[in-house]
């Protein structure tokens, strides 16, 4: 092994060993795994000639696509009422446009190995679309509209969706203020726990989640 790769390899292990523990769920050896997993992708992107302060937006969408199999229409973008990715902008806490490797690992701790109590503060705030703390009838309308399929024989699909809306409203909103708090929405979600990703898909299958684990805690330890 040459002198650079050692010296590598022991920046890596020395950054694993603070991450694992700052961030819940993985061990150190699964942190190396992340950080290793991290940098190849980080070096996809400066290949590809853009900037590498993190994973940008373009990287991020095509890492939930290929390995997740959530496709962008979804949760990445909804416009006109976003700002932001939502999924994107959950793991991007510092809100520099960058997932940085912290952010990545934090991110992915919830994603993979969240608990449920975790698991319904990252859909609350992904469904949160202007970060207000509150989930409102007109956020909750996009992100129905933009994650049903639409019937085509529907001839006005608004009013299904604003009446479904209201269904949800009238199942969720605990506190009748006719919006989500946090709140009203991890109480739903106790007591029904298919009403966490209620307002569309925003963490992986299981199957995928296996897959991913696999990939980059089995297959790179064998290297
Ligand atoms: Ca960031
Ligand atoms: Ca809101």
């Amino acid at each position: 092994m040459s002198d650079m790769s050692s010296l590598n390899r022991k920046l890596i292990q020395t950054l694993a060993e603070t991450i694992s523990k700052q961030v819940d769920h993985f061990n150190k050896t699964e942190v190396e795994c992340l950080i290793r997993e991290f940098n190849v992708l980080l070096g996809e992107c400066a290949a590809s000639g853009r900037a590498v302060n993190g994973l940008d937006k373009e990287k991020f969408r095509s890492i939930l696509h290929n390995n997740f199999g959530m496709t962008d229409d979804m949760i990445m973008d909804l416009a006109p009422l976003l700002v932001d990715p939502t999924v994107f902008r959950t793991f991007d806490r510092d809100n520099d446009s960058f997932v940085s490797l912290k952010e990545w690992i934090e991110g992915l701790s919830v994603f993979l190995r969240g608990t449920m109590d975790e698991k319904i503060k990252y859909c609350f705030q992904v469904y949160d679309l202007n970060s207000d703390n509150y989930i409102s009838r007109e956020e909750m309308f996009h992100l129905l509209k933009n994650s049903l399929i639409r019937q085509p024989t529907e001839e006005d699909p608004d009013e299904g969706i604003k009446d479904l809306v209201e269904i949800t409203l009238k199942r969720m909103d605990h506190d009748h203020d006719g919006r989500l708090s946090f709140s009203d929405f991890e109480k739903a979600v106790k007591e029904e726990n298919l009403l966490l990703e209620a307002f569309g898909t925003c963490l992986p299958d299981i199957m995928s989640t296996e897959a991913f684990e696999q990939h980059v805690f089995q297959e790179q330890l064998v290297l």
